[in-house]
């Protein structure tokens, strides 16, 4: 295990153990350690665990450092897997709603013997929660609206998530003999930014051991359907995923349906029938008592045997009179159109990234130094990365004081003077718009930076006009390089705050000042949806992992596919530029 999943699971330590109201020492401990072993680089830890020294690390004592060898050199820890036992089930649930954490729950279950979200529901309901010491009505209602939350979204996952799932389940699927294709389809495959369950499409002679296989799989909960072409299961984390088999010949009608999205399919089955043409995912066949006799006529002509040979998806559309539409842009929303004619983008490509800015380091509240930053970006090939972390009034995620700031710079500065990496580190800050619309450091302090990246982080119940009025005033600041997650929604968890998405795109074009895509899966923030009429207008995206560890930069897979859904081509997109042209847009 790497130092940062290590700490994953000793905050995790700490939260089960407060959840069970032990000694708070002991919970701090385990805190304390995930936060010294984020202080460590990677390679450091392996050295201290191999010559034995890793208790000399403040705040590693000796218990902790048996567990953390463990974790390290076998990737578990019985410790946690009995902890983890030990709770009851129903405890554990509850800390799945957002904002509720282990002391309370402790608190609830103790004083008033709840132990599950449907006991918590009703004391809410009954309002003897709000009664309770250290709770009151407004925590009440708080924790009302994440279990409704939670009960919402419980049922979609992260695309990023999904992603992870799938595609070793297709590679595992390729490599069975009789499988000639097999791809995932659905809303994985069109980049949606959640994920209500899997699809997966596979050409194969014979059918049973795809089936028995794709049954078989390790954390298969549930097998909810098996058939001769098709099977459904459930995995242990609750993602559901569906299998089709079909004959090599049908392949591209199933993978075609099967992506979607429906509005996408009825339009193109529409267009079909309006040219003698019936599509289904079993093929495309002459439409019986539909159209001209001279559309039939042609129809038939050009498909033989009753059946057109179509080979993939490219042929499947120039059937059609369509150039190739990509998966991304199959919503329904004018693609067929732009297809018909010739109109569709030339869709940005992850390749085509040449760096990324907003990412943070051990400086605020990132996991990762700045050297071993700038190394994951050199790995992944990029010229370039940009270091963002918290201003000062984001105390919560350590930001940085004027003095930290400019230390930080200075170390920038000598790290691109030391000519150690490859990739050039852009000198930033992700800073605060407070709540009146000011920025969170002097002039003099921002001047100093390469870019500024402004961003909403408290008084997220402002209401409309006061929010989009505060972000404007940022956007209007002429430090402002670009605006950080318009919303701040955490998908799956918690609405954005309210804001006229619109009057921003607008003050952001007026200004020139970019707008961020924010990659995490998480936010995915600006979403997709406001992206093409945006760029149309000239706005400028940049694609941010928003990085808070190393493994976070390649996040920006995420990113494109919402930059694709949104139309964007490489012109749109601020860091698939080269050095040179994002130095000189930056000294502007
Ligand atoms: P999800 O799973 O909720 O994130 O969304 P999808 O798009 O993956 O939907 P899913 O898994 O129910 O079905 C996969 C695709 O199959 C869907 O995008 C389009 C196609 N499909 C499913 N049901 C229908 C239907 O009733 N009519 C049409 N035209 N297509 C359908
Ligand atoms: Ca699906
Ligand atoms: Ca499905
Ligand atoms: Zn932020």
């Amino acid at each position: 295990m790497t130092k940062n999943e290590i700490a994953d699971v000793l905050e995790e330590i700490g939260t089960l153990l407060e959840l069970k109201g032990e000694n708070p020492f002991k919970v701090r401990a385990y805190q304390a350690g995930a936060r010294a072993l984020e202080a460590i680089e990677d390679a450091e830890l392996t050295r201290l665990i191999a010559e034995e020294q890793l208790k000399t690390v403040k705040g590693i004592g000796d218990a902790l450092s048996q567990k953390i060898t463990e974790l390290h050199t076998t990737g578990k820890l019985e410790f946690f897997e009995k902890l983890k036992a030990s709770i009851e089930p129903g405890l554990a649930e509850m800390l799945q709603i957002p904002g509720l954490g282990p002391k309370k729950i402790r608190a609830l279950h103790d004083k008033l013997g709840i132990a599950s979200i449907a006991a918590l529901t009703k004391a809410c309901h009954d309002g003897t929660v709000a009664a309770l010491d250290g709770f009151g009505e407004k925590t009440q209602e708080k924790i009302l609206a994440g279990i409704k939350n939670r009960e919402a979204y419980g049922k979609r996952h992260l695309w990023w998530d999904a992603w992870e799932i799938a595609t070793p389940i297709v590679a595992g699927l390729r490599q069975l003999p009789g499988v000639s294709q097999a791809e995932s389809a659905g809303s994985l495959r069109r980049g949606l930014e959640t994920v209500g369950d899997l699809d997966f499409i596979v050409a194969a002679g014979d059918v049973a051991p795809v089936v028995a296989w794709f049954t078989g799989q390790p954390h298969v909960k549930e097998v909810t359907a098996s058939g001769e072409t098709k099977a459904s299961v459930r995995f242990e984390s609750g993602l559901q995923a569906d299998l089709r088999i079909v004959p090599e010949e049908q392949f591209a009608f199933a993978l075609h349906h099967f992506t979607g999205s429906k509005d996408h399919n009825v339009q193109l089955r529409q267009r079909a029938l309006g040219r003698g043409l019936s599509l289904s995912e079993w093929g495309l066949v002459p439409a019986e008592g539909e159209g001209t006799a001279k559309e039939k006529a042609e129809a038939l002509k050009s498909a033989k045997g009753g059946k057109l040979k179509i080979k993939n998806e490219t042929e499947l559309f120039a059937a059609l009179g369509l150039h190739f539409i990509p998966p991304e842009l199959r919503e329904g929303l004018g693609e067929i159109e732009a297809a018909e004619k010739g109109e569709l983008p030339r869709l940005v490509e992850l390749g085509d990234l040449r760096g990324a800015f907003h990412n943070h380091t051990t400086a605020s509240d990132g996991r990762n130094t700045l050297a071993e930053m700038t190394a994951a970006a050199e790995a992944l090939g990029w010229e370039y990365l940009g270091i963002a972390d918290h201003s000062k009034s984001s105390f919560q995620a350590n930001g940085l004081s004027e003095e930290r700031l400019l230390k930080q710079v200075a170390e920038i500065h000598a790290l691109n003077a030391s000519k150690k990496f490859k990739t050039h580190v852009f000198t930033g800050v992700e800073c605060d718009i407070l709540p009146d619309g000011r920025l969170d450091y002097e002039d003099a302090v921002l001047a100093k930076l390469d870019y500024v990246v402004a961003s909403v982080h408290n008084a997220f119940t402002q209401d409309e006009a006061t929010m989009t009025a505060r972000i404007i005033c940022a956007i209007e600041h002429p430090r402002t390089t670009m605006l950080g997650h318009l919303t701040g929604r955490l998908l799956l968890r918690r609405e954005g705050y309210r804001v006229d998405a619109v009057k921003v795109i607008d003050a952001a074009i007026a200004h020139g000042v970019v707008i961020e895509l924010n990659a995490s899966p998480w936010r995915l923030d600006m979403d997709w949806r406001h992206w093409r009429k945006a760029a149309e207008r000239g706005l400028v995206c940049s694609v941010n992992p928003d990085a808070h560890e190393t493994a976070g930069l390649e996040q920006v897979r995420a990113g494109m596919n919402s930059a694709r859904k949104g139309w964007l081509t490489k012109d749109n997109v601020l860091n698939t530029r080269t050095l040179a042209a994002v130095r000189k847009k930056l000294s502007r």
